[in-house]
């Protein structure tokens, strides 16, 4: 997670190119804590250097994670309030998520309006690209932190016209690693997987695939130019991921789309199920 990516420092994050201050900020995990407390009856800082029988890396990487489950159940109420349904896509860059969006918002064609939050290092290139699909966009970009957290969804949130949305998809930044560890008050959390990314993939990264409930192989149209190994992929994902609902499908064809969206429009009509945190 992020004390390993180095990516957990103070978040200066923005939504459609506004400067956040004052929201959930993540600490250097490794960094030294100036907090007064107690412990063994004395009475201190943290400024100084001396042995401690317990670590404070733990406790606080727990505090940001607690907070952030909180704001997250918090963000869940809200869109269940709402009648949204929220799915949180997440994948490595470049395997297709805005791909996907953009093909989701043309197969919905009106009929449901759809609001998407997308988050990236810098650029607002994915919310422009959403917006001329037909969505609603909001961009955030993130700065130095490696995914979303659940204020930042909350922040982008109070930018979308709910009135028109029925469908909330949340693109995540593209990272197989720390995205996994937050939940953002989705319904639905889809990891996709392209072809070009190779096989071993889910055994490599296994934390992210046990957190989805779909697993969608992207890219299908290029499988054989790539030498794509179909059935490995798909024992290792059965493997790592056996709670996971799969779906193989071209973003760019359009090809094999029909399973995912009669799934997706289950979710939709029914959203009773599958609720709560992944
Ligand atoms: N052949 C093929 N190319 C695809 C498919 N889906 C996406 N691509 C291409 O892959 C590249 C990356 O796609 P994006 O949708 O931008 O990927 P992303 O996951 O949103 O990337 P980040 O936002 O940077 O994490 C683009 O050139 C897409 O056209 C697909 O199903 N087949
Ligand atoms: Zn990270
Ligand atoms: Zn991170
Ligand atoms: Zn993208």
């Amino acid at each position: 997670m992020c004390q390993e990516c180095g990516c957990g420092k103070a978040a200066e994050y923005a939504v459609d190119g506004v400067p956040q201050k004052g929201g959930s900020r993540l600490v250097r995990l490794d960094a030294p804590i100036p907090i007064t407390h107690t412990h063994d009856g004395h009475e201190h800082t943290h400024e100084h250097d001396h042995e401690h029988p317990h670590t404070h890396a733990l406790d606080l990487q727990v505090g940001v994670l607690d907070k952030n489950a909180r704001l997250a159940e918090r963000n869940r109420g809200y869109f269940h309030g709402k009648d949204v349904l929220a799915v949180n896509v997440l994948s490595s860059p470049g395997s297709g998520k805005t791909a996907l969006i953009e093909r989701m918002i043309a197969e919905l064609d009106g009929k449901r309006g759809v609001g998407v939050i997308v988050g990236d290092l810098e650029t607002d290139n994915d919310a422009q690209r959403l917006r001329r699909a037909g969505a609603q966009a909001v961009q955030v970009t993130t700065g130095t932190v490696c995914h979303l957290d659940a204020e930042m969804v909350a922040r982008a949130a109070e930018k979308l016209d709910f009135a028109d949305v029925g469908l909330l998809l949340i693109e995540n930044v593209g990272n197989l690693v720390c995205p996994a560890a937050y939940d953002l008050g989705e319904d639905l959390r889809a990891v996709l997987l392209s072809v070009t990314e190779g096989e071993d993939k889910p055994l490599k990264y296994p934390t992210i695939f046990k957190s989805a409930h779909v697993v969608i192989v992207n890219k299908i149209d290029i499988a054989e130019a790539v030498g794509f190994q179909r059935e490995l992929a798909l024992d290792n994902i059965r493997r790592v991921a056996p709670q996971a609902a799969i779906f193989e499908l071209s973003a760019r064809t359009g090809e094999g789309i029909d399973a995912w969206w009669e799934y997706l429009e289950r979710c939709l009509r029914s959203m009773d199920e599958p609720h709560g945190a992944p």
